[in-house]
């Protein structure tokens, strides 16, 4: 059967603070006061996210800790677990799977879900979605509900923390007449200043340019914009294609001499990955992990070990025995993960 583009109901789920949310969860002591997950200030590090307490002062995700320290002198800042963070999103994850196949994860947190075919209203759907979360994780979450991908999503923002916006196709028109530009996706800084130099601040003033200007103005994405300044998006719903690994690597401006020197380095490296994991494969388990050179002279050895859970004592263990093989200067340092071959089997033997 297809689907008219104009019935569709999407769902757009995002954790609140998710990150920070879940410490909070753990340390019931924490209730009520501004924290913020991330790099401590006296390693230069930034936050990954804070919860709505720390947000009043100002204080946000990819913020220096420094920076946030000085704007709210109360933040608790706490470093960051990986590993509780992808238990809790893949727990998200089944809970929406139980409601459509069609889940299409943004990141670790957040996902659209086409329930069209669902024969529940998609309202109450996603409210029951979302008691069923906090039900399982004690947290919360908010969502918003809409006939396409970029309605639900701008609608879910505006319910934050803790709620959902539904958006009926009939009300479309007016959800965007004042609905500031820069909230359409793909909207940026730069786009964002040539339209308000055109006088264009909100959707309803963009709805004034023809199809044809818009395309002289931002040529391809000009034609894009005509449709999304009027809520008209008709991207699919598209599941995840599951990868076989996930890498991060890192070419050096002068090759590394000795093995402590590649230690340092891969330390960072390890930092990458996991938060890159974290975001991208919250719900997979890892049945093998590899460290990669690549020498001065561009040959190259891969060390790789099944059946371990990525850790950098794992991870040291196969640069030492990686560098060993030749003794060569180091150019380049890979590290990363294979997957288990049945994503969705994993998971539920995981969950039960
Ligand atoms: P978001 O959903 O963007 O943020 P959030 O869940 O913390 O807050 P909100 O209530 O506004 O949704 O990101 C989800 C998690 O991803 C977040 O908890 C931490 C992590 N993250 C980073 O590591 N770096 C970043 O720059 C951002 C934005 C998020
Ligand atoms: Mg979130």
């Amino acid at each position: 059967m297809t689907t008219d583009a104009t019935s569709r109901a999407i769902i757009h789920l995002d954790m609140d603070c998710f990150y920070a949310a879940i410490e909070v969860r753990d340390r019931p002591a924490l209730r009520g006061k501004p924290v913020g997950v991330g790099g401590a200030r006296d390693r230069r590090g930034v936050l990954t996210t804070c919860n709505y307490e720390a947000r009043k002062f100002g204080v946000h995700s990819a913020m220096p800790t420094f920076m946030a320290l000085q704007r709210c002198p109360n933040l608790i800042v706490l470093p960051t677990r990986f590993d509780v963070y992808r238990r809790e999103a893949a727990v998200v994850r089944e809970i929406l799977h139980r409601f459509s196949p069609l889940v299409e994860p943004l990141s670790l947190d957040e996902a659209y879900l086409d329930v069209t075919a669902h024969p529940g209203a998609p309202g109450p759907l996603a409210q029951v979605i979302r008691d069923l979360i906090f039900q399982k994780t004690k947290l919360t979450s908010s969502a918003g509900i809409g006939p396409n991908k970029l309605i639900a999503k701008i609608a879910s923002a505006m319910r934050k923390p803790n709620g959902q916006l539904e958006v009926a196709a009939a009300e479309v028109p007016g959800f965007m007449q004042d609905l500031p530009v820069r909230e359409i996706w793909g909207i940026g800084e730069k786009t964002e200043r040539r339209l308000e130099e055109l006088g264009v601040k909100t959707c309803g003033e963009l709805q004034r340019f023809s199809r044809p200007d818009l395309v002289d103005l931002f040529g391809k994405f000009g034609s894009e914009l005509f449709d999304l300044c009027r809520g008209i998006d008709d991207r699919p719903v598209e599941p995840d294609r599951p990868r076989k690994s996930l890498s991060t690597e890192e070419t050096f401006p002068s090759d590394l001499e000795t093995l402590e020197q590649c230690e340092e380095r891969l330390a960072e490296l390890y930092q990458e990955l996991m938060a890159d994991l974290a975001q991208k494969e919250t719900s997979r388990r890892v049945n093998k992990i590899f460290v990669k050179l690549k020498f001065a002279d561009f040959s190259r050895t891969t060390a790789e070990r099944a059946g371990l859970e990525p850790s950098l004592a794992g991870f040291r263990a196969l640069l030492t025995e990686a560098f060993a093989r030749t003794g060569k200067k180091v150019r380049l340092i890979g590290v990363g993960v294979r997957f288990a071959e049945t994503p969705a089997a994993e998971l539920q033997m995981a969950l039960l």
